[in-house]
Order: structure tokens, then sequence, then C-alpha cells
């Protein structure tokens, strides 16, 4: 018996328009999970690996062209275009719900539908917030056991009258005719037809706690982003938290796990991974930001993940995983591009064929045994360098935040903005260029504000005044860094080692926190004297440090005369504190 009564009432709603033959409400068990999962090998759906090896692992294939979240049929649906913003793509809520509703009709005859009790955040807490997804997937159920807190216990917080995002996900047929992402901010409400890949299914993820999520922070007075957070624990004990923004593919989740590279370790260093995806901040009465990530696993890209990249995710993912698009090897085992291992001899490859090292196809591309955007779901707390912190209601207090994007040229590997409003700017205008990995043309530059372009529930312009409010709630802001560990000499090699070596920089930005360092003062920011860079036990010439921090007037004319186009589609919705903050960074430089 639901006591719920404005969730019993929209249950039987999702029943009558999508007509399953079953309805099971998600416990939260152990044993209703088992039985599932059995339930999803009996299918098909999905596959047991190697039991001994990999206790409690399994496999799943999304159909061919569902491999990836679908930005172009992501829509906001506010009652006017301009509430949504020139960055997203927008749908009223009236159409939204007719086209919507024309997929979900009669859509589960013949299937079952699973009702999923959510919480993303401690259950509790006053930061977090609740879900409740109805699926017609068992794996969305599996992968939502493992990425959020589900079952009886989020039913009994929710109470009688609590709120709840509505989340409403069928397969569809997996069609991508009938493949629609949609938001209803104003009914908190969630529609996710014809995809089966998690980007777009698991809605406590991208779809709530960044989308919806972002557009409630604004409303309420607190910010949804798209960042990790990490935990550095200094050998006195005393442990700082940094908050950080990359677009996708930038290495976020390694960043999230780092292990302290082997010229630091005397220095005795501890790295606590809180999130790699999602934070959730809040001002404080302490006028701190303070964070939570909303999550509960960890959804990331299986391809370039191993021992020497991320050692923490490969240890994480050794038991209790849901592998997605990876290479099935005659073991039982799995096994991607990239990893720890040397091709196998022979496998089925993501698409469920067989597959050999060296194969082509009909255009002489090679083909990959794991898909470029494969996954690992993965419990959080399987992690061996998970933070204590959380399940902590009132999160951890954040002491800086990292901005950073991928650039070849233009942005130094590290420098400072000068104040809160500068820092907003900074992640305003940041930005990334494509690799052969995506879509455009290589090289391009795709301006991705604070990492949430794909992701932003309203107006962007409005979620910069969000930002900018936020600063004046904080007596003690974090400072505001941006980061590069891609910049490239001129022959096109890398300069900064990356990965674990990243911590190096880290360590200046927290020095810089607690004025333990003084900087350089440049048009862009503070950079580091190059001394205060530590290099030991790594090869790095003074010469290339230099060229990490060179600041070249001619790109960065070249940047502002681009961004003046990207700004511009804000029109008057635009603060003037941005609209400053670029008429101040000209005039640095003297253009
Ligand atoms: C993700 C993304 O999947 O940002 O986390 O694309
Ligand atoms: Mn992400």
């Amino acid at each position: 018996m639901i006591k719920h009564k404005l969730l019993d009432l929209w249950v039987k709603e999702c029943v009558k328009l999508c007509k399953p033959d079953k309805v099971v409400w998600i416990d939260g068990t152990e044993s209703m999970r088992k039985s599932l999962e059995k339930q999803a090998c009996s299918t098909g759906e999905i596959v047991k690996l190697n039991q001994k090896k990999m206790p409690g692992c399994v496999l799943h294939r999304t159909a061919l062209n569902d491999v990836a979240r679908t930005e172009n049929l992501t829509f906001i649906c506010t009652p006017t275009k301009k509430d949504a913003g020139p960055t997203n793509n927008w749908m009223s809520p009236k159409e939204a719900y007719k086209k919507g509703g024309e997929i979900f009709a009669g859509s589960m005859k013949g299937r079952t539908m699973y009702i999923i009790p959510f919480s993303m955040g401690p259950i509790g807490s006053p930061f977090s917030k609740i879900g409740v997804e109805v699926t017609d997937s068992i794996y969305v159920v599996l992968n939502m056991y493992i990425m959020t807190r589900v079952g009886n216990k989020v039913l009994k917080q929710l109470g009688e009258k609590g709120k709840f995002t509505k989340c409403l996900h069928g397969k569809a047929g997996l069609d991508i005719k009938r493949r629609l992402i949609l938001h209803i901010p104003k009914d908190n409400t969630i529609w996710s037809a014809g995809s089966g890949y998690g980007g777009n299914v698991l809605l406590g993820k991208k779809c709530l706690a960044l989308r919806i999520a972002s557009y409630q922070a604004q409303k309420e007075g607190w910010m949804a982003e798209h960042m990790l957070i990490l935990g550095i624990e200094e050998p006195n004990g005393r442990i700082e938290y940094i908050a950080a923004a990359f677009p996708s593919a930038c290495g976020k989740t390694n960043l999230a796990m780092l292990i302290p590279p082997k010229g630091l370790e005397k220095k005795g260093y501890k790295v606590w991974t809180v999130g790699d995806d999602i934070a959730w901040m809040r001002a404080d009465s302490d006028g701190k930001l303070w964070g939570i990530n909303p999550e509960w696993g960890f959804f990331g890209v299986a391809p370039g993940t191993n021992s020497k990249t991320n050692l923490n995710a490969m240890k994480t993912v050794r038991k209790n995983t849901i592998f997605t698009n990876v290479l099935l090897k005659p073991d039982k085992t799995v096994w991607w591009e990239d990893g720890d291992e040397p091709p196998p001899k022979e496998g089925i490859d993501w698409r469920g064929s067989p597959w050999r090292p060296g194969m082509i196809d009909d255009g002489g591309n090679i083909l990959k045994g794991a898909h470029p955007n494969s996954r690992f779901t993965a419990p959080a707390m399987q992690c061996p360098s998970i933070s204590y912190r959380l399940e902590q209601h009132h999160g951890v207090p954040i002491s800086a935040i990292i901005f950073g994007g991928r650039r070849a040229h233009l942005a130094p590997l590290v420098y400072e903005s000068f104040s809160w409003q500068h820092g907003v700017y900074v992640g305003a205008t940041m930005a990334s260029e494509r690799t052969a990995a995506q879509y455009g043309k290589q090289g391009e530059v795709r301006r991705d504000p604070m990492a949430m372009l794909p992701f932003c529930g309203y107006d962007m312009a409005k979620y910069f005044k969000n930002w900018i409010d936020m600063g004046r709630k904080l007596s003690s802001p974090p400072k505001i860094f941006h980061v590069n560990w891609f910049r490239q000499d001129k022959k096109g090699e890398f300069l900064w080692p990356g990965y674990g070596e990243n911590l190096r920089v880290l360590e200046w930005i927290l020095k810089r926190c607690n004025n333990d360092v003084k900087a350089h003062k440049t048009p862009i920011g503070y950079v580091p004297y190059l001394e205060d860079i530590d290099r030991t036990g790594i090869k790095l010439s003074k010469d290339k440090l230099k060229d990490l921090f060179l600041i070249d007037s001619k790109e960065w004319s070249r940047e502002l005369k681009d961004l003046e186009k990207f700004l511009s589609q804000f029109g008057n919705n635009l603060p003037k504190e941005i609209k400053r903050e670029y008429s101040a960074l000209k005039k640095r430089f003297g253009f």
C-alpha cells in the first residue's frame, strides 16, 4: 500500500499510459536484485561473467545505434523557448507530453514495469533529492541499484507528502525514431523513451542530478554542477577538498581517483575520492561552500582505463560491476582497448559478433573490440580511495574550484582567477578542442561553459547569474583556477605528463588557497613562479615548464574575438559581471 497519494496517482497514470502486464516495486533488497539479475541472464539481456575471476560481474550490450547520450534528441521543455536559452533544444511541455505520450502509449504491453524509488545524496541529508524511476528495463534497475540509493528506505524518507522527481523511462523498441529525452522542469518530470544507453536512461544522473537539479538549484539558491570532488590529505591529517569541472573525455574519473606519483611519495599525500561526475553545492552558515556527490556509484568509460591511468578504477571494477559494450573473452572475462592486457586472440565484440585483432570494416577501418564509449557501472564504496565523507549528510567544504579544458595551445598549465567573479568568467568561457574521437572538425574549439553545455536545465545566461549570486553568499568563497593538462609543443607532443603527476598542480593550488606561495600576475590571472611547481622525480626541463606557462597575446586576441561571438548569443540576459570581466581582460592585454 503506497501511502504517498501523489506517487500512487502518478504510478497509476504511468500504468494507464504504458499498459504493462505487471508492476513490480523495487524494495532495494539484495534478494530482489539477484532475482532480477537471474531473470535478465535467462533472456540474454545480460551475460554473467566468469564468477571466479570477476565475482558479481555481468555484461550488457546496447543496440548498435544506442551507444551514447543523444544530445540532438534531448529537450528542455519550458513554457517558452527563451526560458530554455539559446544553448538547449527546446520543446513546449504540451508538445513534449503529446509526442512522449504517443511513444509510451501501450509500449509496455507484455512487459513488466519496475518502480524504483531512489535518493540522490545520502538518505535524509538536506542536500538530497528523491526521484522515482518507472522503467521496463531490468538493466536500468540493476544500474540504479549501483548508481543511487534505492528501495523501501527511500519511500520511508519520502513519507506521505515528500517531493519527488517523476522519471518515466520506456525502451519503446529501442527505436531511434521513437527516441526522446524530455525534461519538464516546472513539473519536476523526466520522460525518456526509445533508448537503453546509461546517460539517457539512468534518470538520476544527467537528467535529474544535472538538468532538473540545476533548474531547482537556481530557484533555491544552490548549485548543481558537472564536477568531481576529491580530497587531498596532508601528512598532518588535514584534508582539503577540490571540485573540478572538465568536459567529457578530459580524464575526470582519473583525476578523482588520482594516486600520488612516485616523486611526491615522500610528502605523504593521500587522495580521497568523493565523486567523479556530479557535485551539489551550497553556501553554509560558516560562509563556505559545501558539496556532496549525489551519486552512489561510477559510470565510467572503460577504454583507456588501465593500471597506469587509473589503478583505483581497475581495483573498483573487479567485482559487482556491470560492463556495457566491452569485448567478451572466451574465458568470460572482459577486455577493452588501452586496458591492462594485450588484445585476446579472439572474442565477441561489443556488437555481439566474433572478433579478432586487426579486423577491418567495409570502409577499411580497424574494428574495435570494445565500443570507445563502453562503460563500467561500479559501486563507489569499492573504490580503494573512496572518502568516508560520501555518506556524510553535510558533505565537504570546498577550498578550490577548478575548470579545465583540452587546449593544444593558449591556456597555461594552471592559472588562478583574480576573484570569484573573474573565476565565473573563466568557467563561462571554458572550451575544449575536438579530438579525433569526436565528431566535427579536429582542433575545432567547442565552448562548454563549466562543462555544463549539455546539462544545464534552463537559460545558460541565468545559470551564469546564479554562479555570480552564489559568490555573494560566501564570506570565504573557494578560489577558482583553470588547468590545461593538454598543452602541446611545436611538434605536437604533450608538454605535461598528466595523470598522477597532476597532483603537482593541485599542490600549488592548495598552497595558493592557504597563502603559502606568491604568484606572478598576468593579464589572464595569477600563474605560478616556476620553482613553485615541484618537479622531484619527473623529467621536465625548465624550458618545457616555461612553455607550459607561455601566454601568447596573439592567441589570446583570437580567443577573445571568437568569444565575442559566443557570448553575444545570450543577448541582454548575459550578466553584466561577465561583460565587465570580458572588457577587463581585453584591457589588461591592451587590445
Ligand atoms: C558522462 C559525460 O557520461 O559527461 O559522464 O558524458
Ligand atoms: Mn559527465
